[in-house]
This record gives structure tokens, sequence and C-alpha cells, in this order.
């Protein structure tokens, strides 16, 4: 999807090394941490440096972190509208935070796991942004995104055939009754939501 995307011209995405904006021999661009402890935290200098050469008026700057605010479907439609994203993924286990004050705008963390590197969380926030660009969804899609702004979880869904090893296919999805189909997809919809998510049932 986002090859296709880039392809047709709706998007631009390109990766950078922030070694590229090291000025020392061996091109560090981590440090220990004042106040000590363990691991190793991203210095400032490369990531401003970086960050300052590749943004432009109309930026968003983003960081991927586990401290961050929690990524969602409305936050990706808040990205989508943004014309420009600047997402820095780190490695090591923090950021200076200077980067967080002075350079980032949005904290983002894409779940309440810890994973290794900041790039597998970028890429989830990008892929669910660049999906919402006008152009990269068939018709079917977009309304299809409505079901989930709504709420709710989605009605379990069905193919051919209508019985597969005796287990068959609820029969009113084949009476072509609509307006009871409507009404079945809307209770197991909530039954979903229900035993998987009841949290969304607030
Ligand atoms: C990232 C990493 C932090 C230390 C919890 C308590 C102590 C390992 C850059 C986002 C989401 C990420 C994420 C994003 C960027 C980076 C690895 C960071 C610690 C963890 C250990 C490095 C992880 N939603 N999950 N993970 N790491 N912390």
């Amino acid at each position: 999807m986002m090859k296709r995307a880039q392809e047709n011209g709706i998007v631009d995405i390109r990766i950078h090394n922030l070694r590229d904006w090291t000025t020392d021999k061996h091109h560090v661009v981590d440090d220990a941490p004042f106040g000590g402890g363990p691991g190793m935290v991203m210095k400032p200098e490369p990531i401003f440096a970086a960050v300052e050469s590749l943004r432009n008026e109309k930026s968003t700057v983003v960081l991927m972190t586990p401290q961050g605010e929690r990524f969602t479907q409305s936050a990706a439609e808040k990205f989508t509208r943004s014309d420009h994203l600047v997402v820095i993924c780190g490695h090591y286990e923090g950021i200076d935070q200077r980067v967080i004050e002075h350079l980032v705008d949005a904290e983002i963390s894409i779940g309440d796991y810890v994973l290794t590197n900041g790039a597998i969380a970028a890429v989830i926030l990008v892929d669910a942004t660049v999906r919402l660009l006008p152009g990269v969804l068939g018709d079917e899609q977009s309304a299809a995104e409505d079901s989930f702004s709504a709420g709710l979880l989605e009605a379990p869904q069905y193919t051919r055939p209508a019985e597969f090893r005796g287990w068959k296919v609820p029969e009113i999805l084949l009476s072509g009754n609509h307006a009871e189909i409507a009404r079945w997809r809307k209770k197991e919809a909530l039954r979903r939501t229900r035993e998987n998510r009841p949290d969304l049932l607030r």
C-alpha cells in the first residue's frame, strides 16, 4: 500500500540515518545518562541537526516513545491532514529531554508494550496515516472506516462456500433481508465488543 501510494505520487516517504548528522569520527548518537543508571540515552545534537535540516514551516515533528500519548485512529486522522511529518525513531533506552521539550510536537506510543526501537512503531504510525490519504483507499474501504469511528468492533464476516467442513454460514446472511442482516451485524458487533474490548463501551 505504501509503495503504491508513493508510485502514485500521493506520498513521499524518506528514511534518514541520524549518524549522517554526527560530527565525530565514530558517528556516535548515544551517551551514558547523567545521574547514572542503566542503558544509553540518545544525544541531542544529531537529532536537532537532522530535524532542523529536514523540517519546513508545515512540519509536524513526532517522536515514537513508550512514554508518549496513545496512537489511535483519531490520531491517524489528525496526522493524515499534516503536510509533512518528521518521525524520530530512537534506539537505546531513552532520549535527551531537551529534544522532547524544544523540538518535538507530539510524543506518541503505539501501545503498552516495549519494542526494541522506535522504527517498528513508526511503520505502524505511517501505515495507519498514509492509508487515510485521498486516493490510497478504494470507496469500499472509506465506508468501512466509519464503522471503526463508530466505536464498535466489526461483525463477523463470511464468504463462499456456504458450508465448510460442516460449519454453516449464519442463515440470515444468505436470506437477502438487508434490514435483518443489518440488525444481526449490529448485535454481533456489540457482542464482540463486549467480549474482546469492553473498554470501548465505557
Ligand atoms: C523504543 C526501549 C525504553 C526503557 C519501559 C520502562 C523503561 C527499551 C526507542 C513505543 C512503544 C516503543 C519504543 C519507541 C521508541 C524506542 C526501546 C525504550 C526502554 C521501557 C527500553 C528505543 C521503544 N509503544 N513501545 N515501545 N526503544 N523503558
